[in-house]
């Protein structure tokens, strides 16, 4: 127990002091924030970004302060609806197409509809997005609408088979489509090591140092982009030697926000891993995996941590992203977006998202 105590103080400590230097840093005026705030308008994050029809529509989180006091579950981010923005061009007027699916028209919802995905298939369009159900577990439901921006209709149920948070849908080029998903701590994928929710399991799954990393799930869904098509896998993160990940190895594993984009036939596997506050990066063979662990692609955020999405518009590569820019706390985002560059050995250039004044 004192051991775990004092690991999380070391990590809390840490955190602390790389939130407090950067802020010193403003204050002082050495350095700027890398990029503005797509919207100033709403609160918006855990930016889930893509291109419809020469279109760039962002699915975010639109966060509101709702009065729940904070603690260590997330339960201040008790978001109720969903708002989708689109923009012609990076660096474009960025319009809010206002409410496009509110939590009273979702029967299953209860509360805290969290970071929500998109996809097209077939003339239709598909909005992914977790929230709690009626006793408090997360699950992932669908919504559908004829227009990339909705309004969206919520399905009766939850995705079969679905649990946790931040649902990223990938369709490869032959058309399969791919829901990763999942998050641990407050998104609950910890409860699920069984197959089956167990409401008494670990609260964080931030002190199993020595047990594999729990992973972020993929599954494939149907034709119907609705459903899961068979199981739910792991998707492995593993070393260069090909171990998995370990529970203890906090600055590489994985903890949420996972997408996925595929670069020169590779499968690039992103997420955060949370209580360090990074994005990295792990890159497989497959959409299923196993992915090799590659590295960080971001540095820290203002904020608890960061949520991304990783889009090609124009033959140029951007990552949209959020911070706490506006308003100063963490369940109060703004997104944003910057340009995210491969390298020719196949790493992605590390993107640190405040910017010396000198330079
Ligand atoms: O917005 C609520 C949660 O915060 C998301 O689901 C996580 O990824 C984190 O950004």
């Amino acid at each position: 127990m004192k051991k775990i105590i004092s690991k999380m103080t070391i990590l809390t400590v840490a955190s602390t002091l790389v939130f407090n230097s950067l802020s010193a840093q403003k204050n002082t005026g050495k350095i700027k924030f890398l990029n503005r705030p797509l919207i100033k308008t709403i609160y918006t994050a855990d930016p889930s970004a893509h291109v419809f029809n020469g279109k760039i529509y962002i699915y975010p989180s639109h966060d509101i302060d709702a009065g729940v006091p904070e603690n260590d579950n997330g339960d201040h981010f008790a978001m109720r609806d969903y708002h989708i923005l689109s923009l012609d061009h990076i660096g474009g007027k960025v319009t809010d197409n206002g409410v496009a699916l509110d939590i009273n028209n979702i029967p299953w919802a209860g509360k805290q509809l969290w970071a929500p995905d998109a996809a097209f298939k077939n003339g239709k369009y598909f909005l992914y997005f977790p929230a709690k159900n009626k006793e408090g577990v997360f699950q992932i439901g669908c919504a559908t609408s004829d227009k990339p921006a909705g309004p969206f209709k919520a399905n009766p149920h939850p995705i079969a088979g679905s649990y946790s948070i931040d649902p990223a849908v990938f369709v490869d080029d032959d058309g399969s489509a791919y829901m990763y998903f999942g998050g641990i701590w407050g998104g609950q994928l910890q409860r699920w090591q069984t197959g089956k929710y167990e409401a008494n399991g670990s609260k964080t799954d931030l002190h199993n140092d020595k047990a594999p990393a729990i992973s972020c799930r993929v599954a494939k869904l149907d034709k119907s982009m609705m459903e899961i098509d068979g199981k739910v896998h792991n998707a492995l993160i593993v070393d260069s030697a090909g171990h998995e990940l370990l529970g203890g190895d906090h600055d590489r594993r994985f903890f949420e926000g996972s997408w996925m984009h595929k670069y020169k036939g590779k499968y690039y596997l992103t997420y955060s891993t949370g209580d360090t506050h990074f994005l990295a990066y792990a890159v497989g063979s497959s959409p299923m995996g196993p992915f090799v662990y590659a590295g960080h692609f971001m540095q820290p955020v203002q904020g608890w941590t960061t949520h991304h999405s990783i889009i090609k518009f124009n033959n140029k590569w951007y990552i949209f992203y959020h911070d706490t820019e506006l308003s100063g706390k963490t369940h109060l985002r703004n997104v944003k977006v910057t340009e995210l560059h491969h390298l020719d050995n196949g790493k992605i250039e590390m993107i640190n998202t405040y910017t010396s004044s000198d330079k």
